[in-house]
């Protein structure tokens, strides 16, 4: 078949049961839950509707708050090494099962289907971590300042982690969550996107397995399908001790307050507005290879994505130009198609904010390059596929510095390297950034503290696609939340700090006399 082409969606719904019941998933009736209520799943290949599912209640959602919590006082006394055996178990599931989840996740995420692979990538790698790092807990030991004592900390597991994630990584920021956690020693709730519970159901449905193979507590994952009213019931529950979040800005301003109102912890990773500068030492053809990957890829859906371009005015024509060519090549359809590179947008709100966008762009005196038409509206009325749009922006106006969920590629021109980083970090988020330049005096200076400001700063690669080594999050409206790899995973868990007095003295600290 063709980009042109696209399978409809009784094909995609056959599919996708295939796909469940390959994961364990017991059958769902097309429509298990009546119209109106509950949740619709759908594909944005046509946008149809693949299944309507129940959402959890009140009462059931509460229920598995108190039933991960019973799990967490058994759970978090098992050996971290032998939490970490479980998550060894489901990294072997995820990875017998990737293309099966591949597939759900480009039926419903509408990726293509390298980066639906590449999601699933995500979840083994993480687990790999995660093993690792159930031997790794560290804590120190601190000089202590009394003689015969000794001063050290420890990390205990923390409690139940509620876990809200976006429809655009599905499944592998719910792994990033639940691989850490379960070693930690934490029991997951996690609320998915309404716009991907398929996805979700297939991951539940597998964690479940590895948790019966291991003969860990049932209750250590509990997964919620359901709209806003479970993300708020998750966030005012004293009994979640730590929230993490990813989503909107919107979202986050809602979720956090609520969650330090009872002094909860949270983790939030919203929105990012992410930019590139190119310097005229820059290497073209690999700046443009990495342009296009962070821009155009996931269908600008990541939100990782280049957003911003800021280019030395000497430059910007021709970088411009080589970008518009390979637009004009990106193949724009069925993601399943190995030929495409750009698959459908979510649904028509992304579609109507990206319109929304360009007009305002235009009229704060953009030019619109290349893209922003919509494509195959005959074949799938109820699909969104667009080009990738470049507009090429007189300043940095109210449109450039908010984040638009669609690919929107703005490019903006600079003259000295200070206006260059006071136009990367003249925004509110502070995601992920990057530089392209052979210069090591512009790159250093990059990613000096008076360089970006943003949580991911990078050289000579784009900003998305980030491994999940590091940590994860950003700085300023992005929420200040980290993930993943490095030293998340504290994030997760307790600190306790420790005085042992191993003498006959009771010497008191700061030199204090008492009596
Ligand atoms: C997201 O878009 O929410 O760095 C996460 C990346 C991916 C994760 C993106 N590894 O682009």
């Amino acid at each position: 078949s063709t980009p042109a082409q696209l399978p409809s969606t009784e094909e995609l719904r056959d599919l996708a049961a295939d796909r469940l019941r390959r994961c364990g998933v017991g059958t769902i009736g097309e429509d298990a839950a009546p119209e109106g209520t509950g949740i619709t799943a759908r594909t944005p290949l046509t946008g149809g509707v693949l299944y309507r599912l129940p959402a959890a209640t009140t009462e059931e959602a509460d229920a598995a708050v108190t039933a991960a919590e019973a799990a967490f006082r058994e759970w978090r006394t098992v050996p971290a090494p032998r939490r970490g055996a479980l998550v060894k178990r489901l990294g072997e599931l995820l990875t017998e099962h990737q293309d099966d989840l591949a597939d759900l996740v480009t039926v419903e995420a509408g990726k293509i289907r390298s980066e639906a692979l590449g999601e699933v990538r995500e979840m083994t790698d993480m687990c790999d971590f995660a093993v690792g790092l159930s031997r790794q807990l560290y804590g120190r030991t601190m000089a202590c300042e009394r003689p015969g004592h000794r001063l050290a900390e420890t990390w205990h597991p923390l409690g139940v982690a509620g876990v809200l994630t976006a429809f655009n990584f599905p499944v592998a920021v719910w792994a990033w969550n639940t691989a850490v956690a379960l070693v930690c020693g934490d029991p997951v709730v996690w609320k998915p996107s309404e716009q991907t519970p398929l996805t979700a159901l297939a991951c539940d449905a597998l964690l479940a397995r590895a948790i019966a193979d291991t003969g860990a507590p049932a209750a250590l994952h509990r997964l919620l399908l359901g709209g806003r009213e479970i993300g708020e019931l998750l966030a005012d529950d004293p009994r979640i001790a730590l929230l993490s979040a990813t989503g909107s800005v919107r979202m986050g301003r809602q979720v956090g307050p609520r969650v330090a109102a009872r002094f909860g912890r949270c983790l939030l990773e919203l929105g990012g507005n992410n930019a590139a500068v190119v310097t005229p030492s820059a290497d073209l053809d690999l700046t443009v290879r990495g342009i296009v990957f962070s821009a155009a890829g996931t269908a600008g859906q990541r939100c990782t994505t280049l957003r911003r371009l800021i280019v030395h005015e000497d430059i910007a024509d021709r970088l411009t130009e080589k970008i518009a060519h390979a637009y004009g090549q990106l193949r724009v359809g069925n993601p399943f198609d190995a030929a495409t590179l750009v698959g459908p947008l979510i649904g028509p709100g992304a579609h109507a904010a990206m319109d929304k966008a360009l007009d305002a762009a235009r009229a704060d005196g953009g030019t619109v390059l290349t893209g922003g038409d919509r494509r195959l509206a005959d074949l799938a009325p109820d699909a969104v596929y667009v080009r990738p749009a470049v507009v090429r922006m007189p300043a940095q106006t109210a449109i450039v510095r908010a984040e638009t969920f669609a690919p929107i590629l703005y490019v903006l021109t600079y003259r000295t390297f200070d206006e260059a980083l006071a136009l990367h970090n003249g925004v509110p988020q502070g995601l992920s950034s990057s530089i392209f330049t052979r210069d090591q005096r512009e790159a250093e200076r990059f990613l000096a503290a008076d360089g970006s400001d943003c949580g991911i700063a990078n050289v000579n690669i784009g900003t998305s696609g980030a491994e999940i080594g590091g940590a994860f999050g950003g700085e300023k409206e992005t929420g200040g939340g980290r993930e993943s790899g490095s030293d998340a995973w504290r994030s997760y868990m307790r600190r306790a700090t420790n005085t042992v007095n191993y003498s006959d003295a009771l010497p008191l600290a700061q030199g204090v006399t008492f009596g």
